[in-house]
């Protein structure tokens, strides 16, 4: 396959030159591709030195795939140009997740959607990809009724000057703030931008992408998404109603058995997922599952996965390889 990496020197762009890497993606060519501040600048992929090129280059190239991680106004812009090519996109920004032509995929839940006439894919987001992937195998034992989620999400969701916000901060060093406010010994109830009803659109995406990936709009889920003064790895507290009862030693097993999720919950012994835990994996870490002992058939739960992995790169790349694998580019 011949794929281009846009946005390659980026936060989310390194990761997945890491994934790719490591999951052996099948690469005859590889184009690394950023703004036009960093053409020419060298990036390493499998111990090789590659230059890095401009978009304009990379669409006349005509890529098979094209992972972007650029943000939402390249994508907007530049994966309809590589689409009309004849490249596949698979998109990591918010840009197209909500398009009612555009599939939005975690592969584990819905890759089966795909066609070879879907030339640009969307990538949840991050935080909706966790929640996704501990809720759906529930969902179809259960049926979820009401979801209230409440996120607290790391610096690295927002980017490479979050990070150095908080490490100025933490160092005792004034520099340029990503965050209207200090981010270090202090939690935002601010992730990306405010709506007019009041929700962030970090809030509004966690209640609209599940809908659609799980392609059911019998449930809701409302949400209040926090930035706390962690590096990587976003932890979500859910409350989850379902409309039949279940049993917890069940939910358990559940998960036990579906791929992607790793069940770590033995109070007793302090076992519950975190962010240093998570940080640098692949899997979706679940615990603190426990009744919501105010409403019947309620539970509560606690999820935590790396962002930029399973959240952005490895999903990403996950959709790219079923794609390979089922002959869809
Ligand atoms: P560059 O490094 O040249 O600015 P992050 O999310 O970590 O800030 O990374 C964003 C990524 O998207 C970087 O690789 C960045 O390239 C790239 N990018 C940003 N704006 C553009 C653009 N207009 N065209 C192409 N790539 C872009
Ligand atoms: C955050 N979820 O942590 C964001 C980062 O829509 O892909 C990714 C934004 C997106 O702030």
């Amino acid at each position: 396959m011949k794929v281009a990496v846009v946005g390659a020197t980026g936060m989310v762009g390194e990761v997945m030159l890491k994934v790719l890497a490591e999951r052996n993606f099948p690469i005859s060519e590889l184009l690394l591709v950023a703004s036009e501040r960093s053409v020419g600048k060298k990036l390493t992929y499998k111990g090789e030195e590659h230059t890095v090129i401009g978009l304009q280059t990379a669409v006349e190239s005509k890529p098979d795939i094209a992972i972007f991680s650029a943000g939402g106004d390249t994508s907007l812009t530049w994966a309809p140009k590589f689409a009309e090519v004849g490249t596949t996109v698979v998109d990591n920004s918010s840009a197209w997740r909500m398009d009612p032509d555009k599939k939005l995929v975690v592969p584990e839940i819905n890759a089966n959607v795909l066609s070879k006439e879907d030339k640009i894919i969307a990538n949840p987001n991050c935080s909706t990809i966790q929640l996704v992937m501990a809720l759906n195998p529930l969902h179809k034992k259960y049926g979820m009724k009401r979801v209230i989620v409440s996120t607290y999400q790391s610096v690295s969701g927002t980017g490479v000057k979050a990070v150095e916000q908080m490490e100025n901060e933490a160092q005792g060093i004034k520099g340029e703030m990503a965050y209207p406010y200090p981010i270090n010994k202090n939690a935002l109830p601010h992730c990306d931008v405010f709506m007019e009803n009041g929700y962030t659109k970090e809030e509004m995406k966690l209640a609209r992408e599940p809908q659609k990936i799980l392609d059911d709009r019998t449930f809701s889920i409302t949400a209040t998404a926090v930035r706390i003064p962690t590096a990587g790895g976003h932890s979500e507290s859910v409350n989850v109603e379902f409309r039949n009862d279940f049993d917890l030693n069940e939910v358990r097993e559940i998960l036990n058995n579906t791929p992607g999720i790793v069940v770590q919950d033995n109070p007793a012994a302090n076992s519950y997922p975190m962010p240093i835990y998570a940080h640098d994996k692949d899997e979706v870490f679940v615990g603190r599952m426990r009744r919501d002992e105010t409403q019947p058939n309620t539970l509560n739960m606690w999820i935590v996965a790396d962002n930029l992995r399973k959240g952005a790169a490895t999903n990403a790349v996950q959709i790219a390889e079923y794609l390979v694998a089922n002959k869809l580019v």
